[in-house]
């Protein structure tokens, strides 16, 4: 934080995809991956619980590697998978990006919402994510429409960085392209993985959990909410205080940036 605390201006939401835009994991990229296995006649099946473990490490690469160390007996271990996992990821992508094209995954409540109600307000907008590019671009197109990909400054994605979250990399990239300090943004994200790197980033960071994420420590963030809502669809405050807000709209992220840079 180097910016006087008079001074400090809210400019930028940055979004996390997986888990915070949309709920892609059990239902997208798990199920690609298990196409993926089959499509290479592999005798894996990732289950939801699985899946769940699994979700400790970030990148589709780096999963199918933990995976195979950590999850597989070394006698089960097919010859030659390390070579193969960038191709085997390649085929997953494929898999995934045809499944989000058939609009099977929505955005989660109060997304569009707050991303329109940002636009507006004149927020400038970014993506910071450790999933492939083309997954996010498949995403925004099959939800908030094709003309959306162009009103984020930056989708940070992926192998971009050379670590991925926890790390905080992606955001630090993020802020760099955009040109802003992180006093000047938000962040938006659903898991520890997520958190740690952008606070690692020094970003004040309001987190919305899912099923795989709500035992994570979440101790850090602004607020921690069940879903950003809608009026109507209330959100539940997990921890920190909404001020009497019932879904998260413009007002509540800027009291929320307001206390963190002002603390
Ligand atoms: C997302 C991920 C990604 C996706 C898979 O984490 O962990 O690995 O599950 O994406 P976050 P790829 O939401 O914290 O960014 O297979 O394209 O790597
Ligand atoms: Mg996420």
């Amino acid at each position: 934080m180097n910016t006087p605390a008079e001074n400090r201006k809210l400019k930028a939401f940055i979004f996390d995809v997986d888990g915070t835009l949309s709920d892609t994991e059990r239902d997208g990229h798990r199920v690609a991956f298990n196409s993926a296995f089959d499509e290479y006649g592999i005798d894996w099946h990732w289950s939801v619980e699985t899946y769940g473990k699994l979700l400790a490490v970030t990148g589709g690469k780096e999963r199918m590697k933990y995976y195979v160390q950590d999850f597989l007996d070394p006698a089960d271990v097919p010859d030659g998978i390390e070579e193969k996992i960038p191709e085997l990821h390649k085929a997953k992508t494929r898999h995934y990006t045809k499944l989000l094209s058939t609009g099977a995954i929505p955005l989660r409540p109060g997304v569009e919402r707050l991303i329109d109600e940002a636009r507006q307000h004149g927020y400038r907008l970014a993506i910071a994510t450790t999933t492939t590019p083309e997954n996010v671009t498949v995403l925004l197109e099959h939800t908030l429409g094709k003309e959306s990909i162009d009103w984020f400054d930056v989708i940070a994605a992926g192998d971009i960085v050379a670590a991925k979250k926890p790390a905080a990399d992606i955001y630090e990239y993020a802020l760099k392209q955009m040109k802003l300090s992180a006093d000047e943004c938000i962040a938006f994200e659903d898991s520890e993985n997520g958190i740690k790197s952008s606070l690692g980033a020094d970003l004040t960071t309001i987190i919305t959990i899912n099923d795989y994420t709500m035992d994570h420590d979440f101790s850090n963030a602004s607020i921690v909410l069940d879903q950003m809502g809608e009026a109507g669809d209330n959100f539940n405050v997990i921890s920190g205080d909404s001020n009497g807000a019932t879904y998260l709209n413009c007002d509540l992220v800027e009291q929320l940036y307001r206390s963190s840079v002002n603390s």
